[in-house]
């Protein structure tokens, strides 16, 4: 039984309170104003259990990192490559995301770094909830890192704050520069932005340079990495970002002060 919501706990993320969020844009709702109450009503509950999270985090000194794409861009390739660079030195575990199956988990796993998979189901984002219940059966890596890797999506994950302390969102360069025109939501909310499968780029069409344009009109100053997880090309820059990020967290422990959430 959930502590906090008293549902049911690890299978939060099938609960109905975690359903779509969006029906009207899907085409199976009510009415448009009725969606669009459900829709304020469901990020409200969501930034509740967020806050409750982020405050977890915080007293804990873990840099919690949401990770964000559509699907195989390359966030769980990013991830074991990142393990391996830093789990002899840094505490580390992983929450992935996706809506079966529990082979992200298991590529994790074969790291030695601890994971634990959500299945999401029906829906198509990871919420604050579902994470929540997720932080209640793993052990926090307490002033270490804590990495999230949504599911494969690049509009509803974006929707939804999960208590993250940065949010990266991944592009990777065979799929077109556009993208950050087309899918705001992602890219505007995200702290740094990273070009993945860099290695790829001569046999495409992808332009590092409009991208990085459409991106800073949407969001100025965002950090922008390109890298190649395969050849290692630029791992050392995305490695420096995540270790600043885990220093800051890390100056924040204070496991003896009372929760403030
Ligand atoms: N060439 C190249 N391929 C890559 C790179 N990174 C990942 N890939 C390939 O891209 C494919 C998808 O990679 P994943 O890491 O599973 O992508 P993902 O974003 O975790 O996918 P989902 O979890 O399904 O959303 C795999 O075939 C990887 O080998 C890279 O830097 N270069
Ligand atoms: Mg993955």
């Amino acid at each position: 039984m959930c502590a906090t919501c008293g549902c049911g706990g690890g299978e939060g993320a099938r609960h109905e309170h975690h359903s779509h969020p969006h029906a009207q844009e899907h085409g199976h709702g009510p009415e448009g104003g009725r969606v669009i109450d459900l829709e304020a009503d469901l990020l409200e509950a969501n930034a509740a259990f967020a806050r409750r999270n982020r405050e977890l985090f915080r007293r804990n000194g873990v840099f919690a990192v949401n990770v964000i794409s559509s699907p195989g861009s390359g966030k769980t390739t990013l991830l074991v490559r990142t393990l391996e660079a830093l789990r002899d030195r840094i505490p580390m575990a992983v929450i992935e995301g996706d809506q079966q199956s529990d082979l992200d988990a298991e590529r994790i796993r074969a790291t030695g770094v601890p994971a634990l998979q959500i299945q999401t189901g029906k829906s198509c984002h990871l919420d604050a909830h579902a994470v929540s219940h997720a932080l209640e059966e793993m052990t926090l890596p307490g002033r270490g890192i804590l990495w999230i890797e949504n599911v494969g999506n690049l509009i509803c994950p974006a929707l939804f704050d999960l208590g993250e302390g940065k949010r990266v969102v991944i592009l990777s360069v065979t799929e077109g520069e556009d993208k950050p025109r087309k899918y705001p939501e992602a890219f505007h909310g995200a702290d740094l932005l990273l070009l993945s499968k860099r290695d790829l780029l001569p046999y495409v069409d992808f332009s590092v340079d409009q991208c990085s344009d459409f991106a800073h009109r949407l969001r100025p100053g965002l950090d922008l990495l390109l890298l190649s997880a395969k050849t290692g090309q630029g791992m050392e820059e995305w490695l420096r970002w995540v270790e600043e990020g885990w220093l800051r967290a890390k100056a924040s422990y204070r496991p003896e002060e009372p929760v403030v959430a």
